[in-house]
């Protein structure tokens, strides 16, 4: 496989809401630009980038990948990233290893949750994009009322450098109003190509959008805007120019029309990939020397830089690592060193990666990506560094997860398995949390949502031969008091020989949601000697630990340590510790203990036409609606919900929407579960705690 350097390489992460088509558009790139010799299709789990057994089969693609085209000259690297919510981090960290981004819309539902989600992501990063109206052959599919909710949402940058030549089932090429070129495909998915002049049925058309982006174009740069008013119009050269500079610098962004199922609109799309988003070499990066954050080129001369930004445990290669090469030149068979783990690796074979599919390169030239297996320290976030280069790269941020399920076995003996297998499994995906429950003993498997849970519990199954049985999520809930009141305990044992003394009085206050625990200690005068204070704190921290109404830890309150007393011979800490923890159980019995619920933030986006039935559904949840907007077809209904009341809610969606809603979660604040609620909440977590709970008592 032939090495490219900086300047003939584009880095581009296809980025979108599930089920845009972005897999198939991949797809069908990499057939037009001669990379595979058939149309790979994601229904027929035939694509480079879904390869998984696991995406084959749900047909959506649940972890990024690498293919990549060579077109004319240069190399594209694609990173296909997965839309579903779930599994976005890893869309968020293919942004950050690409100098641009091609967003995908489906051309009937316009802009969705995550299109919203990764556009924040790419500004963020002041990444340029194009952005690609996708599916352009679907029944409805309409270019304008696509181009309406993007710049009704994203922004009035976004504009048009093509027009379709017919619409949904017609829909067989488009204009480009750059060159004023139609491209015609044959209409047998094979990406043949002709070219020629617009049809004549379009030409007010084309003329009227090409001068809307010349005015687009000119008002991106001063000294254009001059020439536009002294011209009327910008010249060819200045429009090829302008387009490409305003690009670059995120100012526009250009959107193409395609079909990636019937493989029309790929070659313009490549072209328009290699003039108007950056190189690497276009596009200095960031890092951090010392404490000062640096911007540096892509200079493959300088002492080699690379940044790990997945990892993937492989059953039979082994762990493979991904990075992006920012500065410098990593060769084949070399030792390098890990910044991040002070530890050096060994390089073996370098190789690309399209799809599953490695080739072997000698080198990978700053600007590139690339992969190597079998490291034996490094992670993701690692920085690959000479220490001459003086630098390192910020790590990607993960999302900490929002729901816990408990997992157990199917066969006694494997859990030895499942934590070997959760570990590598941990080193690849970032966002699960794996970990047993230091109250119940239980495995806690914890992830960003019901369908991440489970396919993490399908690739346990699938790679490492461990199956487990999921148990009913966990809701995180918290217990609090609502009085305040004072409270006494004693610990007083005689037994033969040494005794056991311990005495304390507290004050136990509410304090404000979110404030967690403080413990003040007020005693003074030696009613307790200061060295048993803190033993009083401890048994009252692992009191409240451990709840009181249903094993939930309690917090937003003040416990004031202010007297008690003490035995010259029988007093020990133990004593006091135990002291502390009665104190706090005699305080909780009068406090008028509650349960608080976690409330989460939701946004749900669905067909106009579903709106009143998902609010009338939001009430039943004890949803509070907070907002609802009309973005084209689309309603975005804003609201918060209890986390108890959402869990099953993916599969509501999906049917009273036909699978065209979608929804996005995030954690809010905690709040009280109503009084009627209760009982129900205490008794089950009794029967599942219970016991323990007793013996301590
Ligand atoms: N009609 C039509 N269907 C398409 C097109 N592209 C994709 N599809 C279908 O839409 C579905 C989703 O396509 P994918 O390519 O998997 O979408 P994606 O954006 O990769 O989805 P995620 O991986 O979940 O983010 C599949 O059933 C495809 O066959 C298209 O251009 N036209
Ligand atoms: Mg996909």
């Amino acid at each position: 496989m032939k090495v490219y350097d900086a300047a003939s390489i584009r880095n581009v992460a296809v980025v979108g809401h599930g089920g845009s088509g972005k897999t198939q558009l991949v797809s069908a790139l990499l057939l037009d630009a001669g990379m595979v010799n058939r149309l790979g299709k994601v229904d027929d789990g035939t694509t480079v980038t879904d390869y998984d057994e696991e995406e084959i089969n749900r047909k959506h693609t649940l972890s990024a990948s690498l293919a990549y085209a060579e077109w004319n000259k240069s190399k594209i690297n694609f990173i296909d990233t997965p839309g579903f919510g779930n599994f976005f981090s890893d869309a968020r960290a293919a942004l950050y290893v690409s100098d641009g981004a091609l967003v995908a819309v489906d051309g009937v539902s316009g802009v969705e949750v995550q299109t919203e989600k990764a556009w924040e992501a790419a500004d963020e990063l002041q990444l340029p994009r194009l952005v690609v109206v996708n599916r352009l052959d679907r029944d409805r599919a309409s270019l304008d009322r696509a181009l309406e909710s993007l710049r009704q949402t994203l922004g009035r940058t976004i504009v048009p450098i093509q027009l379709p030549i017919g619409e949904d089932k017609g829909f067989t090429g488009i204009v480009d109003l750059v060159s004023m070129k139609a491209y015609t495909f044959a209409g047998d998915a094979s990406g043949k190509v002709t070219e020629g002049a617009p049809p004549a049925n379009m030409a007010d058309a084309a003329t009227a959008a090409r001068e809307a982006l010349i005015e687009m174009v000119a008002e991106a740069d001063e000294s254009l805007m001059e020439k536009f008013f002294d011209a009327g119009t910008l010249t060819q050269d200045e429009l090829v120019e302008g387009l490409a500079t305003a690009t670059r610098a995120a100012k526009i962004f250009p959107l193409v029309c395609a079909s990636g199922l019937q493989n029309i609109g790929g070659q313009p799309l490549m072209d328009a990939i290699l003039a108007y988003l950056p190189s690497p070499a276009e596009r200095p990066f960031t890092a951090i020397a010392g404490a000062e954050q640096v911007t540096k080129p892509a200079d493959d001369k300088a002492p080699y830089a690379a940044f790990v930004w997945k990892t993937v445990a492989d059953q039979f290669a082994g762990r493979i690592t991904m990075f992006r090469v920012f500065q410098g030149t990593l060769k084949a068979d070399s030792t390098v060193a890990n910044i991040s783990q002070g530890t050096p690796e060994r390089l073996g074979h370098l190789i690309v990666l399209q799809g599953k599919t490695p080739a072997n390169v000698p080198e990978l030239k700053a600007g590139d990506l690339g992969a190597v297996a079998k490291l034996k320290d490094t992670r993701t976030n690692d920085t690959i560094a000479d220490k001459a280069a003086g630098i390192t790269f910020a790590p990607v941020t993960f999302p900490e997860p929002v729901l816990s399920y408990a997992i157990e076995p199917k066969s006694r003996g494997d859990e030895d398995k499942i934590s070997t297998a959760m570990h590598r499994l941990e080193e690849e995906d970032l966002t699960i949390k794996y970990q047993r429950d230091p109250q119940t003993h239980e495995l806690l498997l914890a992830g960003q949502g019901q369908l991440h849970i489970e396919v993490t519990v399908a690739k346990l199954k699938r790679r490492f031969g461990v199956e487990v049985l999921l148990k009913p999520p966990r809701i995180p809930y918290r217990e609090t008091i609502t009085a305040r009141v004072e409270a006494h305990g004693r610990h007083k044992k005689q037994t033969g020989g040494h005794g056991q003394f311990g005495d304390c009085k507290i004050k136990m206050e509410p304090l404000p949601r979110g404030s967690e625990f403080e413990f003040v200690d007020e005693i003074f005068g030696g009613s307790i000697p200061r060295g048993f204070i803190p033993a009083v704190e401890k048994g009252i921290q692992e009191s409240r630990l451990r709840g009181y109404l249903a094993g939930y830890p309690v917090v937003d309150f003040r416990v004031t340590l202010y007297d008690g007393s003490y035995h010259d011979v029988d007093s020990n800490e133990l004593s006091f510790k135990t002291a502390g923890w009665l104190a706090l159980k005699d305080g909780m019995s009068r406090a008028k203990p509650t349960l608080l619920e976690p409330i989460m933030n939701v946004e749900i986006y669905a067909p106009g036409d579903n709106a009143g039935d998902l609010m009338g559904d939001l009430n039943g949840r004890r949803g509070r609606i907070s907002g609802m907007e009309a973005r084209g077809q689309t309603t975005v209904i804003k609201a918060q919900v209890p986390m108890s009341e959402m869990l099953t809610y993916e599969q509501h969606l999906t049917s009273v929407t036909g699978g065209r809603g979608s929804y996005h979660m995030e954690y809010s604040h905690y709040d009280e579960v109503p009084s009627h609620l209760q009982p129900k909440i205490i008794a089950t977590a009794k029967a599942e705690r219970g016991q323990m709970a007793e013996e301590i008592a």
